[in-house]
């Protein structure tokens, strides 16, 4: 619960989202040619950085920073060392860096960061930042004095010759797995440190057990502006594929982001035009979807042809869809969400998910 004797912690949003990578250079390429984002600064050596590379990404609201270490023993080289390409940091943006990280540390957080001044001729940013699960880091960045383009020592990158948009439009929630058992251990965190409260949680038996081998509980922050779901494994029929996650990522950590877009149907189009794989929905699905839906705007076929999966509660419908992981290792992989008025997960197409993502573990051999 949230300690009242302490001020509220208003977090305006996501900032930033910092992926660790072994090769910035290429990893930014990908973001550019397969999602539609735009390069619109770097700062390296030539900018007068030293030991790192970042390339910062922008699509409307999402804005994803790409950094690789420039030598064996810097640290975001051994970040991606042990984790593979993975995220880092999800930034959140704040009027005052300053009092919200003395608010989360008198409320029990780790520092990472203190306070930091960065200036240049457009201003000045207050950066801090704070650890969550595993060696996942949260920046609260306060930029209102800031026109620059990201942040002091980057430069603006002009035209983008490789990227077109495909419609992304902003962070809908950003979901980690941690260990079996300390699931509630990490929403008590997000209670307690940034006083968030909890959405809703799938931790029904048959949900866990039958066939998801999973447990999650939704942390938000009252307004809708961030969504922080948090998985653990559970004891399943089969491998839970948060296991296999924490295997291959070493640790806890990010496992999906989801990004929403006004147009669900072009923008999977594009992005699989643009040679991005997502999950394969068997047939049936569609032919059970229907009934359990009933009408959407969307048309039917096109939902089906693309494998675009709907759920609907009281409040509305969502469409949703899973990249494959977009690492070699089976971890970082993507949500495309399309709100019509649901502000739920897509509980009803659990099953479908789940089964289909156990059939991607069993053709990795982890199952
Ligand atoms: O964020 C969610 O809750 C949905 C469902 O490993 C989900 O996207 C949950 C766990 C998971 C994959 C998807
Ligand atoms: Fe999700």
């Amino acid at each position: 619960m949230i300690d009242h004797d302490l001020p509220d912690l208003p977090l305006l949003g996501y900032d930033a989202i910092e992926f660790w990578v072994g090769n910035a250079k290429q990893a930014a390429h990908y973001y550019r040619s397969a999602f539609g984002f735009r390069v619109v600064a770097y700062a390296g050596p030539e900018t007068g950085v030293r030991g790192h590379a970042s390339y910062v990404l922008q699509q409307r609201a999402i804005r994803f920073v790409v950094t690789s270490g420039l030598s064996p023993d810097h640290e975001v080289t051994r970040h991606a060392h042990r984790h593979g390409d993975g995220i880092r940091d999800v930034a959140f943006r704040v009027t005052d860096a300053e009092d919200a990280f003395r608010i989360a540390v008198e409320r029990g957080a780790e520092a990472h960061l203190e306070p930091t001044v960065e200036e240049d001729v457009h201003g000045k940013v207050v950066r801090a930042s704070i650890r969550t699960y595993g060696d996942t880091i949260h920046s609260f960045v306060q930029r209102d004095d800031y026109s620059g383009i990201h942040l002091p020592g980057f430069e603006e990158v002009g035209h983008d010759p490789v990227a077109r948009p495909v419609g992304l439009s902003s962070v809908d929630h950003v979901v980690g797995n941690v260990a079996a058992g300390e699931m509630d251990r990490w929403a008590g965190f997000y209670e307690r440190i940034l006083g968030f409260s909890q959405l809703r949680h799938f931790d029904d038996e048959d949900i866990s057990t039958e066939y998801s081998a999973l447990m999650s509980k939704v942390l938000w922050d009252g307004h809708g502006r961030i969504k922080m779901p948090i998985n653990e494994p559970a004891e399943g029929r089969k491998r839970s594929q948060i296991e296999e996650f924490l295997d291959a990522y070493g640790g806890p950590g990010v496992q999906h982001l989801a990004l929403s877009t006004g147009d669900i149907v072009g923008t999977v189009q594009t992005m699989r035009a643009n040679g991005v794989s997502f999950l394969p929905v068997p047939a049936e699905y569609y032919t059970e979807a229907r009934a359990r839906v009933g009408d959407v705007d969307e048309s039917w076929d096109d939902l089906a042809a693309l494998g675009i999966l709907v759920d609907r509660d009281e409040e509305g419908y969502l469409l949703q869809i899973f990249t494959e992981p977009v690492q070699d290792r089976p971890t970082v992989f993507y949500e495309i969400i399309q709100r019509h008025g649901s502000r739920g997960f897509g509980a009803g197409n659990f099953r479908a998910l789940f089964e289909a993502i156990e059939r991607e573990q069993a053709r990795r051999g982890n199952l």
